[in-house]
């Protein structure tokens, strides 16, 4: 166990190869979490945008909202996402994750993975609007789901964490560079999963 700026909260780091990745199991309330994914799923304008892939056009298999406190877009996958203003209820996570980060974010990417059908394929945080070695806190609510991680060159190197909800994980320093990290389907999943993203996009 390793202590990371809060006495209190216990948390793990990975320990991996070119990377640094902290992962706190509980680090909101089950009460809190489930407060906070019952707001969500029913509060949230979530858009399902389509992806090009090998030249064909499909839906993203999950569904997504994107928040800034600046008007800078964040694209990926060939998608361009404009951010609508932070809520007060997005602006009392981001606080909880910053004291904790000590990092200031400026966006929060929402993903609503419906059920186990919906996934998030192998990628890198690593588009350029998030700048070199990016933190990313990535707060689970709902489904318990299984995030992999793989080293891109050396590939013996490989983690699974099974996401806990409430639970919050940082990536930070050269992870991004190193590694790719996934969200597979699971055909036992039958519950949704909310999934936010906390990014620096600077202006
Ligand atoms: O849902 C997750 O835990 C991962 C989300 C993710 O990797 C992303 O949105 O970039
Ligand atoms: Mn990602």
């Amino acid at each position: 166990m390793e202590l990371f700026n809060s006495e209190d909260l216990l948390n793990t780091n990975l320990d991996l190869k070119d990377a640094d990745v902290i992962y706190f199991p509980a680090f909101l309330s089950p009460s809190a979490a489930t407060s906070y994914f019952k707001k969500l799923y029913a509060d949230t304008p979530w858009q399902q945008d389509d992806i090009k892939l090998f030249g064909k056009v499909y839906p993203q298999p999950r569904l997504t909202a994107l928040y800034g406190n600046n008007d800078r877009s964040y694209s990926y996958s060939g998608i361009v996402m404009n951010p609508m203003p932070f809520t007060p209820l997005l602006l009392e996570i981001k606080d909880k994750v910053e004291k904790v980060t000590d990092v200031k974010f400026t966006t929060v990417l929402l993903n609503l993975y419906r059920d186990g059908n919906d996934s998030n394929g192998w990628h890198s945080d690593d588009e350029k609007e998030l700048g070199q070695d990016p933190v990313i806190a990535s707060i689970s609510l709902g489904a318990k789901r299984r995030f992999q991680m793989r080293h891109k060159k050396d590939k013996s190197l490989r983690t699974n964490i099974e996401l806990e909800h409430g639970s919050l994980l940082i990536m930070k320093g050269s992870t991004q560079h190193y590694w790719q990290h996934q969200l597979p389907k699971s055909k036992r999943i039958t519950e949704p999963r909310i999934n936010l993203t906390f990014r620096i996009i600077a202006s």
